[in-house]
């Protein structure tokens, strides 16, 4: 246990001062449905990103592992071999020598060098969010988050759903046993393409959140007055639904604004998104101008600059069917 977290705290300290490897360890990626003793690893994901930042994660991770058996062998066969009762006399010819001070001051540098190369390589991989064909603006607000498709004129709001959102009341009476993807489920989620990298810019509209998908690798940091960038490309052949939550504490219901994320085909998503930025359009449209807004609309709500978003959308998210959709301005809201 005390080597594993010495080897966590190692890893993540080289990660951070992007350290990495010469060393020939190599990690052969497991296929098998994530269960049992994996459910204790981070996951693989569904992005070559999240691929790379898991095999550079078990490199780390063996590397350190390694260097623990190393040490604490070493460490418990010199305690149990030379003790005293064994008739032991201490080498004091150890003491300050100079060949031994170079030999275990080198020899780690050059372990954190090694490691330094390949997480140097996956950083600056994280970081390239160049070429995308997708921007999406996520704004982090207590608590949940608003997505704005940019230059396509489709934005909505992501909150909790309303099964957990009853259920997790005191006293509510409604088992959360019950009630599907608990916490983890929200109203409206995020609808992406895959096999198209998709560029997140991510903010915050009042305190620090964190968007965070772990199948995508990525966690990012919305800041209040400050743009934050992340990617992903998810396999052409995962489509599906990817959960996450917000990652920062931000408030009382910090806990209770998860993420959803929709990955649909290109052509679907495309589809998805000319039938939302028709409604939002319409929905827009001034008044006198009828809005016909369908069941599966998402909620959207007008928030004028200085009210709180989160009881705009409470008040009016989800949107039923038969009611009117409204216009988003968001902007103003969130605008820097
Ligand atoms: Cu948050």
């Amino acid at each position: 246990m005390m080597i594993r977290s010495i080897c966590a705290r190692r890893a993540t300290l080289l990660s951070l001062t992007a350290a990495a490897s010469g060393l020939l360890l190599q990690t052969t990626p497991v296929q098998a449905e994530e269960s049992g003793w994996s459910l204790l690893n981070m996951t693989q994901g569904v992005t070559d990103m999240s691929r790379h930042i898991y095999d550079l994660h078990m490199l780390i991770f063996w590397v350190c592992v390694i260097i623990g058996a190393v040490v604490f062998g070493a460490m418990f066969w010199s305690l149990i071999a030379y003790r005293k009762s064994q008739g032991a006399v201490p080498d004091t010819t150890m003491v300050h020598n100079t060949k031994v001070e170079i030999v275990w001051t080198a020899v780690p540098v050059i372990i954190l060098i090694a490691m330094a190369v390949p997480a140097a390589r996956t950083l600056v991989e994280i970081e390239d969010t160049t070429k995308t064909d997708l921007t999406i603006k996520v704004t982090g607000f207590q608590w949940g988050w608003n997505y704005e498709y940019l230059d396509k004129g489709v934005t909505f709001f992501s909150r909790l759903d309303r099964k957990s959102d009853a259920a997790r009341e005191l006293g509510s009476g409604v088992d959360p046993n019950t009630v599907e993807h608990y916490l983890l489920n929200v109203d409206h989620p995020l609808v992406v393409p895959v096999g198209v990298k998709v560029r997140l810019l991510v903010t915050g509209a009042d305190v620090i959140h964190s968007w965070w998908v772990p199948a995508l690798a990525v966690k990012k940091d919305g800041i209040p007055g400050f743009v934050n960038e992340a990617w992903f490309n998810i396999d052409a052949d995962k489509t599906g639904l990817y959960r996450g939550q917000c990652a920062e504490l931000c408030g009382r219901d910090h806990g209770f604004m998860p993420i959803v994320v929709d990955a649909r085909k290109k052509e679907d998503f495309d589809a998805w998104i000319a039938e939302q930025a028709a409604q939002q359009k319409q929905a827009a449209a001034p008044a006198g101008t009828e809005a016909t807004p369908t069941a599966s609309a998402p909620a959207v709500v007008t928030p004028a600059a200085g009210t709180s978003p989160q009881a705009e959308s409470a008040a009016t998210a989800p949107a039923a069917a038969g009611s009117k959709a409204t216009a988003v301005t968001l902007a103003s809201a969130t605008a820097r």
